[in-house]
């Protein structure tokens, strides 16, 4: 910790800040007090909360028409680390990150363990990639990875997974997530029975390589790459395949990976009673898998899926979610959107902590749909905010992380050092 971002500068900053955020802090207090809610106790749940940070998420992201890149950008996975790092410095709450093989490939995994280490960084859930061609053979995922009809494909792209894990492994996660582009492009195009089949037969060696203490996740999508069908489409889906495999499987939700209006909160809280919800990948959209920034456009919706997760956990039916954000920064600094969206994600569980589950059970029972609608609505406008930056300065992280960032001048910095990337290609990476 604080090797990315000198402790000094953050605490000086912080000195600064700290009389104004007392006066806001006790003032949220008092109002809390009011409604029987410890604000110490929902400080303590932000401190120990932790999202991980996706290695690809701190490159300039770019949409299939261009990729605009910006200055001092990481090129390698040893200066993503260190951007994640300087994130983690200033937020406190972002200490793994969560790499995708294999563009994190390296030759020494354990140089790669002990570099993350020095910057207080740890692994989350490895994520595989057999949706594009990464080696010169003959052996293509153009029409498909792990359903492919080609059994040698099919393969290969279990060999990508088990290759991996062998990384994870070295880099102490406890995870795999899996989501595969294979679909098709044309009615009757693949057969959806044999493909899912395949699929499934895939999966099934791919889960017999994991060691005992990890989970794989199955990550479900509804289009795109493939613009008529895609094998694992829905949640459905997913949970199908989760119990055909085992223990080990659970289904991941990605908030983009729903059609528009979808009830994704609903989707949530199935799993959760079906015991298959394993972990998340937030980001934020307004039509697709848009990747856009953790509560930039519906924050609402954060929040009711945050509603379900603390809801279930007092009723003891949560364990073990993992917290990851995706998202593709095409316009921004990527340090900041992610600074930005953890943030947003806190503050969302921050709110869904305020609520009375048994008021509101009770108000459910009763059938009272206005107090009902009340009492998330009166957590949800519940200016959170003093609380997150009080937990964060108490943990030596900065008040006002994104003030900080940008007084150091970082990414203008490492534009002198990092080498320039000159790719302006589409794509999300
Ligand atoms: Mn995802």
């Amino acid at each position: 910790m604080f090797k990315a971002v000198d402790i000094d500068i953050i605490n000086s900053k912080n000195k600064k800040m700290k009389n104004e955020l007392e006066i806001e802090y006790d003032y949220l207090k008092g109002k809390l007090d009011k409604k029987n809610i410890k604000i110490d106790e929902v400080k303590e749940k932000i401190k120990q909360f932790q999202v991980a940070l996706p290695t690809w998420g701190v490159g300039t992201g770019g949409t299939r028409f261009a990729r605009f890149p910006g200055i001092g950008e990481p090129q390698n996975i040893f200066e993503k680390i260190e951007d994640c790092a300087v994130i983690n410095d200033l937020i406190g709450i972002t200490q793994k990150v969560s790499p995708h093989f294999p563009w994190d490939n390296v030759n020494d995994f354990n140089e790669l363990k002990n570099f993350a280490d020095s910057f207080g960084i740890g692994f989350d859930v490895v994520n595989s990639n057999t949706f594009q061609d990464n080696l010169n053979d003959n052996l293509s995922f153009k029409y498909g990875s792990l359903t492919n009809s080609d059994q040698a494909i099919r393969e290969k792209a279990i060999q990508v997974n088990i290759e991996a894990i062998e990384n994870g492994k070295i880099l102490d996660s406890k995870g795999i997530t899996v989501w595969v582009g294979d679909g098709g492009n044309f009615p009757g195009q693949i057969s959806f029975s044999k493909s899912l089949e395949r699929y499934v037969s895939s999966m099934k060696k791919i889960y017999d390589s994991l060691p005992s203490d990890w989970t794989i996740y199955l990550e479900h999508k509804p289009y795109e790459p493939a613009f008529y069908s895609t094998v694992i489409s829905d949640w459905g889906t997913s949970y199908f395949c989760a119990q055909e495999l085992g223990d080990q499987a659970m289904c991941l939700v990605d908030l983009g990976h729903h059609l528009p209006n979808t009830n994704i909160e609903m989707i949530v809280s199935r799993l959760i009673d079906a015991k298959k919800l394993g972990g998340f990948h937030f980001n934020d959209s307004k039509f697709g898998d848009d990747d856009l920034d953790s509560g930039s456009i519906n924050p609402y919706e954060l929040f009711l899926i945050f509603n379900e997760l603390t809801s279930a956990n007092l009723k003891g039916k949560l364990k073990n979610i993992a917290y990851m954000i995706d998202q593709s920064h095409n316009v921004t600094d990527p340090i900041e959107s992610l600074i930005s969206s953890a943030d947003e994600i806190a503050l969302n569980y921050a709110k869904s902590l305020l609520v009375d589950y048994e008021e509101l059970d009770h108000y459910q029972d009763n059938n009272d749909p206005i107090k009902c609608m009340q009492i998330l609505k009166d957590a949800f406008k519940t200016d959170v905010s003093p609380i997150i930056s009080y937990a964060r300065y108490e943990k030596n992280n900065a008040i006002d992380p994104l003030s900080v960032y940008r007084s150091l001048n970082y990414k203008q910095k490492k534009s002198e050092v990092r080498k320039k990337n000159e790719g302006n290609s589409s794509g999300i990476v």
